[in-house]
């Protein structure tokens, strides 16, 4: 049996083959045509404007060196052809009435993205400053790429914007995370044929396998052919067409080529193949709304094979420009040098007809003006781009509900994600006719933890299925696919346009989206800064197998270090909790599902581990972040000898094991435990808005005394948050030291000598006054590490009294 004769997945109605769509045709009368050329035009006219001037915006005089900014910075290359794009979506919102949003792969285009806005008056309803008139357009022109003014990017400042497009790669997972629950919303998305080379743009056109007809919205790429990047030619240019149409098609999407260079001949290619693409999608949107059929659709696309730098100079200093990678940037970079540029760029503002496209004053001719989409149509101010405002919040289960069972501390668990799998399914039961939630992960939400959500939905796959394929439907709260990167840009894809979601993922693995979570951190500061920008859900990522538990996957699958990496952003934005048990998992993730406008780290365990808090102690320590566990501690009334400090699940059993011992061997030794569920509590306050202030860290580390840290990650994330606090030089931090392998759980923590018996020789070390004794059992636990290498190179596990520790002290 073939995968084919099991799922047809294409639609009758959707051609096989692409077209090629460069005849001129009449899909839009001459008159029409020739105003969207003028529009087209003007938005380059701004384009270059931005680039270039700093006065004279209307060319009412000759051009002077002196109307020219000093630095000249921008994306020139590119700008033409989004800026020819956009105009010509703008005719198909209005023919169609389309809710759509245009997302900038290569967002160096800024000029382009902030031009239409300008030009269809979201950009000056919102910074009223940019006035449609001459000032207006002269302030539009300094701002750009200028101190005190605006990125030259699709940046969050740019109305109609959820993409800044700054790193490359990201431009489709986006549009997809856009379009999933939307079924009204077509996601406009331009790929850099360039962008097209990375990782996740690759992997990226995949997502039409997981797009369900019926209840998600469409994504429109458009390949932006134009044949370069910054001095290279793009890949995808320099195959063959048939390598490409076969290439695309492999992908399972019908592609439609707009070819060529005649501006005439291109508007009119470019509006037949719109018009097409369009009407396909509504076809195969009807198709499957009205029979209930969501097998998979060969989705329309496009390439667009245009100039790079089109309508720019065509060749300056004797060499080609315009269709060449010499466009890239600023096509006539030193006009105060070079006096004949100075000429060139005055040619080039006035081949657009300035004079044809605004009035006296500065404004865009009325015929003109009328050609863009009205009130949120305009894809500037359609509200999918500003998510907030369609922002609702989730509806929560009660938490407490689903608490473990802690009779006593130390009481048996079955593994804190598979606590928080049942409040997961719930969360995603409740806001099922919202559909406004989602769990995203590369295939690791049953291996995490998380099955409890198979109970209730399923993961949304639109390729073919077989009989023994488990938990797949067209339409489901589960997105998986191996690409950490698409999970990502799913995810940030669905917040950004005002929804909520969880990424589960490998604690090693995260590390693959680093600089995607980079981008979103940043986005995300930026936005909080802009008033008409509205909050957005947090993006929680749940790292649930974790450093301490790679048994069966060993060094490879070793690695706490995307803490380290997260810490370095804004504390505004970032948020990292390691709850000890499943009942604080429960309660940090109520929290994080709450939130707003942060990202928030949440790293837990997936093995059956001791329990140490009720749910209403749990409640109470992560409302708190951090505190002394009394019931394990000594020093009630009386200065400690020592604190035993702990964060994260393993080295909080580290800890308790080694304050046993402790207690029991040593019970003159005043102890205190401080666990940490909130690591950004440690960092002063006036460094992160969760620091403690100095007087409360120094009440629970004390001022003096010998602090042994059991920490999740490397060691020097400790001291990197505490180097400003009193007690510094006497915080002693066992963490990750990279050693690692497959080998027994304990065997782990002893590698990195976080266990238990390491944890105590150090206080041996650090405390003097346990003098003889101390010596004594410092004796006793090494020879206990030899053991334990002996027991487990010959058993294979752990040794029983290892293994089945309870926690209790004398009392
Ligand atoms: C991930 C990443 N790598 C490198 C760059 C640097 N860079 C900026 S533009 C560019 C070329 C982009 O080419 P393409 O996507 O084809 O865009 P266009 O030609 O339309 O400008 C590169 C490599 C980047 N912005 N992001």
């Amino acid at each position: 049996m073939t995968i084919e004769t099991l799922t047809p997945d294409v639609l009758p109605n959707t051609p096989p083959f692409p077209k090629t769509m460069n005849a001129t045709g009449n899909t839009i009368l001459p008159e029409l045509l020739h105003k969207v050329d003028a529009y087209w035009r003007a938005a380059n006219y701004l384009s270059v404007g931005q680039i270039y001037l700093y006065d004279n915006p209307l060319l009412k005089r000759p051009l002077a060196l002196g109307d020219v900014k000093h630095m000249l910075l921008g994306h020139w290359g590119t700008t033409p052809g989004q800026n020819f794009i956009y105009v010509h979506l703008n005719r198909i919102i209005r023919k169609y009435d389309l809710d759509m949003i245009y997302v900038s792969g290569p967002g160096h285009g800024g000029p382009a993205v902030v031009g239409n806005t300008y030009l269809e008056g979201t950009y000056s309803e919102i910074y009223p400053n940019i006035s449609q008139d001459e000032e207006g357009l002269r302030k539009l022109f300094i701002q750009f790429s200028f101190p005190g003014g605006i990125p030259s990017h699709a940046s969050p400042e740019c109305p109609g914007s959820i993409h800044e497009g700054g790193e490359l790669g990201y431009s489709l997972s986006h549009s997809f995370g856009a379009a999933f629950d939307n079924p009204n919303l077509i996601v406009a998305c331009v790929v850099g044929d360039g962008e097209a080379e990375t990782g996740p743009l690759a992997t990226a056109w995949h997502s039409n396998k997981f797009l369900d007809p019926i209840t998600d919205g469409a994504v429109l790429p458009i390949l932006h052919l134009n044949g370069y990047k910054i001095s290279n030619p793009t890949l995808l240019a320099r195959i063959t067409h048939v390598e490409l149409e076969n290439l695309l098609c492999g992908y399972g999407w019908t592609p439609y080529f707009v070819e060529g260079h005649e501006p005439e001949l291109m508007h009119e290619a470019m509006a037949t193949t719109l018009d097409i693409a369009v009407e396909q999608i509504r076809t195969i949107q009807q198709e499957a709304r009205s029979h209930g059929n969501a097998v998979r659709p060969r989705w329309p696309m496009i390439v667009l094979n245009s100039p790079k730098g089109w309508t720019g100079p065509k060749i300056v200093d004797g060499l080609q420009v315009e269709g060449t990678f010499r466009s890239h940037q600023v096509p006539l970079s030193d006009p105060a040098a070079h006096p004949e540029h100075l000429k060139l760029l005055e040619e080039w503002l006035r081949s657009y007809r300035p004079e044809e496209l605004f009035d006296e004053k500065g404004r865009l001719k009325p015929d003109l003006a009328a050609l863009a989409p009205e009130g949120s149509r305009r894809m500037g101010a359609n509200p999918h781009a500003n998510g907030g405002i369609l922002l609702r919040d989730l509806r929560m289960p009660d938490f407490r509900e689903y608490a473990a069972n802690v009779t006593s501390p130390g009481a048996r668990g079955i593994g804190d994600v598979h606590v928080l799998g049942p409040f997961l399914r719930d969360v995603a039961k409740l806001n099922s006719e919202q559909r406004n939630f989602r769990v995203f992960g590369p295939d690791e939400t049953l291996s995490n933890g998380l099955e409890a959500l198979f109970e209730v939905t399923q993961r949304q796959w639109n390729a073919a299925t077989l009989p023994n394929d488990e938990f797949l439907a067209p339409t489901g709260r589960v997105m998986e696919m191996l690409s950490e990167h698409q999970c990502e840009g799913w995810l940030e894809g669905y917040l950004l346009t005002g929804r909520h979601g969880v990424f589960n993922c490998y604690e090693a693995f995260i590390h693959i989206v680093d600089s995607m979570f980079n981008q979103h951190a940043k986005w995300l500061k930026v936005t909080s800064h802009l008033p008409w920008r509205r909050k957005i859900a947090s993006l929680n990522y749940l790292l649930a197998s974790h450093v301490w538990r790679q048994d069966h996957n060993g060094f490879t699958h070793q690695d706490p270090g995307f803490i380290d990496h997260v810490v370095n952003k804004k504390a505004e934005i970032v948020r990292v909790y390691l709850p000890p048990d499943a009942n604080c998992l429960l309660s940090v993730m109520d929290h994080c599902l709450r939130s707003r406008h942060y990202v928030n780290v949440v790293i837990a365990g997936k093995h059956p581990a001791p329990q140490w808090l009720t749910m209403d102690a749990a409640v109470k320590h992560c409302t708190e972040g951090i505190g002394i566990w009394q019931w394990a501690s000594n020093d009630q009334g009386i200065a400690p000898d020592v604190v035993m400090a702990c964060c994260g699940d393993v080295p909080t059993l580290e800890t308790l094991a080694a304050v046993s011992i402790l207690r029991e061997r040593l019970p003159d030794l005043k102890i205190r435990v401080v666990n940490v569920v909130d690591l950004m509590k440690l960092q002063p306050h006036t460094e992160h808005p969760h620091g403690l202030r100095d007087i409360d860290f120094d009440e629970l580390f004390t001022k003096d005394r010998p602090v042994i840290f059991a920490f999740h990650a490397y060691p020097w994330l400790i001291h990197r948050l505490t180097y400003r606090r009193t007690n510094h030089e006497n915080i002693h931090v066992r963490g990750y030291k990279e050693e690692g392998t497959i080998t027994t759980a304990f065997d782990m923590t002893v590698l990195n000598e976080l266990d238990r018996f390491h944890l105590v020789m150090d206080v041996i070390d650090r405390v003097p006054q346990t003098g003889e004794q101390g010596i004594y059992l410092k004796q006793q636990l090494k020879d206990k590490l030899i053991e334990h290498k002996q027991y487990i190179d010959k058993n294979g596990d752990d040794m029983p009294e290892i293994r089945s520790w309870k926690w209790s002290v004398p009392q």
